[in-house]
């Protein structure tokens, strides 16, 4: 007994005691960690290993009217590294680079400097072979990302209206910015298990599929698009001009079928981009319309119901004073006298004045509004200007007899085009459009018919009258039009540069039932002569002819023989 006193003492106990207890707290820890936490350790492993990956969505493709591609989402491949895991495999770095086509040197200065961090851009868009060439060579730490990346098939003929989109595929200009929404979608997610180091070790399951963005069928006809890029690129070689806008209407519908400018881009390889080749100056950049806007303030005229076409106006001596002010034509007209048609056709500056002073400021600004004259265009274009047309108020006669030829406003070519439209639509002014339109609009009356088609006839004989500008002239139809020649105003001061002109032409056709109105707008041509009836007429000329043939548009004026003509073709077969 003594014995076993002396074998259990009372501290052996106590030690015996207290190893038992640990021995059950760490039983019941084990129990608590593996049965009663597990949710909340498996979650925070988890969160360690398990990423969210982004599945790029597929952009929309947008396309012209008639399906041709525009802008074309294509898969490529961008490789990355976890500079980090890399530092292992430094050897194989030469390697890396030879096969990116990289300097060796660079490659190995940016891993280095990234040593600590798990992700580096090593390329972007590369085509999905050229990619797989770069991870066949098994190097740790490279991984591969799927991107979809922006092709532009028209390039430069249609890049301004297009835009493009930056390197993670977001809207940036044009279209592509405008309506970003409707073409991007909505990317996907991907779960995957990576290590601590961040390798990628298992791809889990789709989360999310991407939502592929939607197709947008914009406005354009890009056989029209060519034909006003190749037109108005060679007129500014021809005239040595700064820079030029041209923009083709349907009237009926307001659909934009072609728009172009120059200089111009090309959206596919943006490397050496200059602003002043990106911004789209038919919406962007406002001018003084000049003489473009005599039509206009004709109509308002009619309108009154105290004029008509044939009244006559004294415009002699070609010079009118208006207190320290004095009006000019630039063209010494033969008679005395000239009918409202004449003063068209000779553009006279006197004899507009004197009508306006006749119905008044007010009226012609009331007719310059309507047909959207500082107006919005309701195009939502990005940067688009709505210009300035003057409010009204009690105007001086200099401002009225300014405003009546078109100074002392500011307009974008397609709201030159635009207004045209009315015109040759008999006065109905249809929103316009740069995406394609299934159902043709209302639009409002802003001129009536009978003055809209009166001013058409006046318009007409502007460009066929015998000393009118028949360089506009489209063989096989009658089209109508009006020229304009425009004085820069000065950058710094008031007043007007001696030499430096805006060569305008507007115009609509054909006249049976107009379809179509172009507006063209040459800056500074500085070479071969500078009116608007030798630079922007022809223009308008081959580009209207060209419309119209494309869109299979019946000729109106056809020489008598060639009708003759077409019917024997019919009698025998077509042949001669
Ligand atoms: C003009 C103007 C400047 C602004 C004048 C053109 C004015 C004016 C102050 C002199 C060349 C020129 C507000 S010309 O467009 O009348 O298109 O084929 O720039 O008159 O008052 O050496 N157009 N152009 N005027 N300003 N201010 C004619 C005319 C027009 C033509 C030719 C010859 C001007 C027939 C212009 C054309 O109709």
């Amino acid at each position: 007994m003594k014995l076993q006193g002396a074998l259990y003492p009372w501290r052996f106990r106590i030690v015996l005691a207290l190893l038992a207890l640990m021995v059950g707290a760490i039983a019941w820890r084990i129990v608590d960690l593996q049965v009663l936490d597990q949710g909340f350790l498996k979650g925070q492993g988890d969160a360690r290993s398990v990423r969210h990956i982004p599945i790029p969505a597929h952009r929309g493709l947008m396309t012209d009217r008639h399906g041709e591609p525009l802008a074309v989402s294509t898969p490529v491949t961008t490789l990355w590294a976890n500079p980090r895991e890399m530092q292992a495999a430094q050897a194989r770095w030469p390697e890396l680079a030879e096969a990116l086509g990289q300097n060796s040197a660079e490659l190995h200065q940016r891993l280095k400097e990234q040593a600590e961090r798990e992700f580096m851009y090593l390329v972007r868009g590369l085509t999905p072979e050229q990619g797989q060439r770069v991870l066949d060579l098994d190097i740790p730490g490279v991984y591969s990302q799927e991107e979809f990346r922006r092709f532009y098939p028209a390039g430069e003929v249609a890049a301004h209206v297009v835009g493009f989109t930056d390197i993670d595929d977001h809207g940036r200009e044009g279209m592509e910015l405008a309506y970003n929404e409707w073409l991007a979608g909505v990317p996907g997610k991907r779960q995957v298990l990576k290590d601590r180091r961040g390798r990628l070790i298992k791809d889990v399951q789709v989360v999310k599929n991407a939502k592929a963005g939607k197709a947008l069928a914009l406005s354009l006809d890009l056989r029209l698009q060519y034909l006003a890029h190749r037109e108005l690129r060679n007129a500014l070689l021809e005239f040595g001009a700064k820079a030029g806008s041209l923009v083709v209407l349907d009237v009926k519908t307001g659909e934009v079928l072609a728009m172009v400018n120059q200089p111009t881009y090309n959206p596919n390889n943006r490397r050496s981009l200059q602003p002043a080749a990106m911004r789209n100056r038919a919406m962007t950049d406002l001018f003084e319309p000049g003489s473009t806007m005599k039509p206009f303030s004709m109509s308002a005229a009619l309108e009154t119901g105290r004029w008509k076409p044939s009244d006559l106006v004294e415009v002699w001596p070609g010079s009118l004073r208006i207190g320290r002010y004095t009006i000019r034509d630039v063209s010494r007209t033969q008679g005395r006298e000239l009918s409202l048609t004449g003063i068209l056709i000779n553009s006279s500056n006197v004899g507009m004045s004197k009508v306006a002073f006749d119905i008044g400021g007010a009226t012609i600004h009331d007719v310059m509004r309507k047909v959207g004259f500082g107006q919005d265009t309701g195009l939502g274009f990005p940067g688009e200007r709505v210009g300035n047309l003057p409010t009204y108020r009690e105007w001086r006669q200099a401002e009225t007899a300014t405003l009546s030829y078109g100074y002392g406003l500011s307009v974008t070519a397609v709201q030159l085009a635009h207004a045209y439209g009315a015109l040759a639509n008999d006065g109905r002014l249809v929103p316009m459009s740069l995406t394609r339109v299934d159902h043709k609009p209302e639009g409002v009356s802003v001129v009536s018919p009978e003055v809209a088609k009166a001013v058409q006839g006046m318009l007409q004989e502007v460009i066929e009258a015998p000393r009118g500008v028949f360089r506009a002239q489209v063989p096989g139809y009658h089209v109508a039009g009006k020229s304009g020649t425009a004085r820069k105003a000065s950058v710094n001061s008031r007043g007007y540069q001696e030499n430096a002109y805006r060569s305008m032409f507007a115009g609509f056709g054909p006249m049976r039932d107009p379809r179509i109105a172009i507006a063209v707008v040459i800056d500074e041509p500085s070479k071969s002569g500078y009116y608007g009836g030798l630079v922007s007429a022809p223009v308008f000329s081959r580009v209207m002819s060209g419309a119209l043939r494309l869109m299979n548009v019946a000729p109106d004026n056809l020489p008598p023989e060639d009708v003759k003509t077409a019917d024997a073709d019919k009698t025998n077969g077509g042949r001669i």
